[in-house]
């Protein structure tokens, strides 16, 4: 059985976790029309995985008899002004969620939940992860440079990227 409290925190972490999906949707769709289509795939991915983690906290709360809420998700923006505008707000975002899910570690040791302090371990380590992908995808842009010349480089390296997350994921469904 979880707390209100406890539950209340995790729901509005499905929250953003659905917002983070729609907003990497949204980010897809403009590298899409840009014509970056290794950048649109990266972002397809990530928003999949967005939603894979909104799912996760539905589960958890139904198993301990919680009651998840489908969130209200607001509209994302939908322009940026560059590659690296674009990846900026990535980061900053994923920043958000690690703080957020810092803070629902600390509730969960006020509460002396420790089930949930359990289910909450896999979230750090996937946002240090996070972060540490995007912090390099903006040292690789800084380096390549994110003029129009430099565009096709960002792609390519986008594109090698994507393919070394998609491997190391289905390396981890095969364990
Ligand atoms: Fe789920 O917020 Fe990113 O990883």
């Amino acid at each position: 059985m979880i707390s209100n409290k406890m539950e209340k925190a995790l729901n509005n972490q499905i929250a953003l976790e659905g917002y983070a999906s729609f907003l990497y949707l949204s980010m897809a769709s403009w590298c899409d029309v840009q014509g970056l289509d290794g950048c649109a795939q990266f972002m397809y991915r990530q928003s999949e995985e967005e939603r894979g983690h909104m799912l996760r906290i539905f589960n958890y709360i139904s198993e301990v008899d919680g009651h998840d809420l489908t969130p209200a998700i607001k509209q994302p923006p939908h322009q940026f002004k560059s590659i690296q505008d674009l990846f900026r707000q990535v980061y900053s975002h994923e920043q958000k969620v690690t703080k957020s899910i810092h803070e629902l570690v600390a509730l969960s040791l006020n509460e002396k939940d420790h089930t949930t302090y359990n289910f909450l371990q896999w979230y750090i380590e996937e946002q240090r992860e996070e972060e540490a992908l995007m912090r390099t995808i903006l040292d690789k842009i800084k380096i390549i440079g994110d003029g129009p010349q430099s565009l096709y480089f960002i792609d390519k390296e986008l594109e090698k990227i994507n393919k070394a997350e998609l491997a190391a994921e289905a390396k981890e469904e095969e364990a």
